[in-house]
């Protein structure tokens, strides 16, 4: 048989390519900003018409996928993984970033069948670095194999985080409380990308040691966590269990020495989760 699932990377690869094309140029002319859930969590046409632009290629070409998109969803589509092979987009990974022409900017592109990750694409377009992994197959940027940092010491690492999008005070002590705490293990440093799948992905290129973040989407990490798991990294949940890409709560690490060392500092909230039936 035809090595399908390998067809189907490829065609996210190129289409991932072409949606980094309509990213750059849009930064040129058109950054239109609305809001979604707050003033904060921001949205541009281009987001919608990079989603729409992957749905409607990938349909083409399988019209008996499923689709869980950041802007589908947004505009009140179902947010279900199912046992179907299921396309998983972030069309502007760091749309914060974009509106402010923050250099760091994805196109995040996962693939899942039977509820786990089968492939993973993240393009961060304004780098040109094209992140991939499959399921055994390893991970590459730009097809260069990536690994994880053999860094066994937090204090010799560096973490990644982000602030999300709530500006709920209650929800920012504990995002401040946890970093506080990890910055004076001591680390190194901590660092932001403002993306959770470059975050990702620099854990995969051994850039940094880890990244955590509470308040995530599905869409921002699920191509990362392959690239991750396929650069020899582990991910959990923040308070140390197996994760579950719809909790909203992710570790991403080069090892569980400190995937472990970073979750004894984090306090651990619950957002909603993705798959929630929607409030009435
Ligand atoms: C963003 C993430 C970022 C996170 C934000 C948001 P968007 O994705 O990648 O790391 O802190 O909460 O989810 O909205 O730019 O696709």
């Amino acid at each position: 048989m035809a090595d399908i699932w390998q067809v189907a990377l490829d065609h996210a690869v190129a289409i991932a390519r072409q949606a980094g094309g309509v990213v750059h140029e849009a930064l040129q002319y058109d950054r239109t900003v609305m809001t979604k859930s707050s003033t904060v969590d921001l949205v541009t046409q281009t987001d919608q018409k990079v989603e729409n632009l992957i749905i409607q290629s990938v349909k083409q070409k399988f019209p008996t996928h499923r689709f869980i998109g950041e802007e589908s969803v947004a505009a009140g589509e179902a947010c279900d993984l199912t046992d179907a092979p299921t396309w998983i987009i972030d069309p502007i990974d760091g749309t914060t970033n974009f509106v402010h022409a923050f250099p760091f900017v994805a196109v995040s592109i996962g693939f899942s069948v039977n509820k786990q990750m089968e492939f993973g694409v993240v393009y961060s377009c304004l780098e040109d670095k094209m992140f991939t992994a499959r399921r055994g197959k390893g991970a590459f940027c730009n097809g260069t194999p990536l690994q994880v940092s053999a860094q066994n010491d937090i204090k010799q690492s560096i973490i990644a985080t982000e602030f999300g999008s709530s500006r709920d005070p209650e929800a920012v002590d504990y995002i401040f409380s946890s970093l506080r705490d990890i910055l004076c293990i001591p680390v190194h440093g901590v660092r932001s990308a403002g993306t959770a799948a470059i975050n990702m992905c620099l854990v995969a290129s051994g850039c940094v040691e880890a990244y955590y973040e509470i308040g995530i989407h599905v869409w921002d990490v699920a191509a990362g966590s392959i690239i991750v798991s396929e650069a020899g990294g582990i991910l959990t949940d923040v308070d140390g269990r197996a994760v579950d890409l719809m909790s909203r709560r992710i570790v991403a690490a080069n090892n569980r020495t400190i995937a472990e060392r970073i979750v004894k500092e984090i306090r651990p909230f619950n957002p909603p989760r993705d798959d929630a039936p929607p409030q009435q």
